[in-house]
């Protein structure tokens, strides 16, 4: 199948590189957002996201005149269907974006277009929840127009390489489909193209990120166990990982993202009783904060109250610019409401500001005032900080790792009594 002309539903961390993506790859591509500022920044040559790369290959997307950003669909071959599927608060998968975007397409539908949805949805939605709105078009899926499901896997800081490098699963409601999908894809993807059906890649996508949050949570419980136990977790971790089969993942002071701590919930939904496992990592996780919050007040002689704490890292992951889900603004958070001062400052986003947290824009007024250092998100930057310098900055003389980025040694010698998550000092 011969595709010129697409549009993309949602600009954001993966339907614009998708966009552009295409674009640069000869196909006319209307991109379609419905927040107004975003697409006032684009149309301005500005990016509201930030991904290394992705502002050169959107400012030659748009230069090329391939590719167009608008706030409703134009007719295409193909639309992708790329916006987020967040959850309720109650845990349930809150599919407004879906359905609206769905909707918007119905009246652009036309006889062998292709419509693909890339949003990590519940199991199921393209069949039963995508396809009916799109037959309010009159028109048949399977018979009349394509229909796939095909999840994303690029990590967010490699986006543009993985959107091209990783293997690519399309699933079709029918094979004519998965066909017409893999067309599609192979115009950028080098990685290997698997078909198979759409509620099966639906799951693929799941499964994927739940085994990682599965896997978190146990070397979470790891790093508590070892606490208790008064063990080294991140010894005890890279002996075991000497295995030739085992993969411990690293303890830290939770999930973050948009993705690991949301996509679980879908399968929990879905069948409740039979996600234990699934449901227990997720409150571990969602737990880990608490205890990480602990550890600060037992390095401060078991009072948190009054004392002056310095946060450093508050992105959900090392060296990325994303807060969302951050599981250090919430450590930051447990130790305000605790009545700490915690000053915070986060090298990827220095002019940051959160209620309720006072949060500065360098490392060196982080620390001025601070009794102890706490080392939330692994950035390089952060991670390569030298003690003995830090030393002369702040009359801080304890020092939190949560995510063994600081060397013990170097640490002490610089004059600071140092706590680390699961090792029991
Ligand atoms: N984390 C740990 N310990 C670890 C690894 C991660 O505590 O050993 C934490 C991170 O600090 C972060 C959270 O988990 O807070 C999630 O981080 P992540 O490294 O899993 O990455 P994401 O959420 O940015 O991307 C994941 C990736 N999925 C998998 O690795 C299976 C990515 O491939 C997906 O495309 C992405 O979710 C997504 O969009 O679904």
């Amino acid at each position: 199948m011969e595709f010129k002309k697409i549009c993309v539903m949602g600009l954001g961390y993966i339907g614009l590189p998708t966009a552009s993506t295409f674009a640069t790859y000869g196909l006319k591509v209307v991109g379609v957002d419905i927040n107004p500022t975003v697409l006032q920044t684009l149309q301005n040559g500005e990016l509201h996201i930030h991904e290394p790369g992705l502002r050169t290959l959107v400012q030659a997307a748009i230069k090329s005149g391939n590719l167009e950003v608008h706030s409703r669909p134009e007719a295409a071959d193909a639309y992708i269907i790329a916006v987020p599927t967040p959850i309720y608060k109650d845990k349930r998968a809150d599919m407004r974006a879906v359905i609206a975007a769905a909707e918007a397409i119905v009246p652009y539908v036309s006889p062998g277009n292709l419509v693909v949805l890339e949003s990590t949805s519940p199991p199921r939605t393209t069949v039963d929840l995508v396809r009916p709105i799109l037959e309010r078009s009159g028109l048949k899926a399977g018979i009349d127009f394509h229909l796939v499901y095909s999840p994303e896997r690029v990590l967010p800081g490699q986006i543009l390489r993985e959107l091209i490098e990783n293997a690519r699963v399309i699933g079709g409601i029918d094979r004519s489909s998965a066909e017409a999908g893999r067309d599609l894809y192979a115009t950028f993807v080098r990685g290997e193209i698997i078909l198979t059906n759409a509620t099966t890649a639906e799951m693929v996508k799941l499964m994927e990120n739940t085994f990682r949050d599965v896997n978190i949570a146990v070397a979470n419980e790891f790093s508590r166990l070892a606490d208790q136990i008064g063990v080294d977790v991140w010894e005890a971790i890279q002996l075991a990982n000497r295995h030739p089969r085992i993969q411990i993942l690293n303890p830290g002071p939770g999930v973050g993202g948009h993705c690991i701590s949301v996509d679980p919930w879908f399968l929990v939904e879905a069948a409740p009783d039979d996600a234990q496992l699934i449901r227990t990592a997720r409150m571990v996780n969602d737990a880990q904060p608490k205890f990480v919050v602990n550890l600060v007040r037992r390095a401060l002689g078991g009072e948190l109250s009054g004392r002056r704490i310095s946060a450093l890292g508050l992105s959900y992951k090392p060296d990325v610019d994303d807060l969302r889900e951050s599981p250090a603004i919430e450590v930051a958070r447990q130790l305000s409401a605790a009545g700490a001062n915690v000053t915070a400052f986060e090298p990827f986003k220095p002019d940051f500001k959160l209620a309720g947290l006072e949060t500065v824009s360098s490392i060196d007024e982080a620390v001025a005032q601070a009794e102890a250092l706490v080392l939330l998100v692994n950035h390089t930057a952060l991670r390569s900080i030298n003690p003995r310098t830090l030393a002369n900055l702040t009359p801080a003389r304890v020092a939190v790792d949560t995510v063994n980025g600081w060397s013990p040694e170097s640490w002490q010698v610089a004059g600071f009594k140092v706590f680390r998550l699961g090792v029991n000092a």
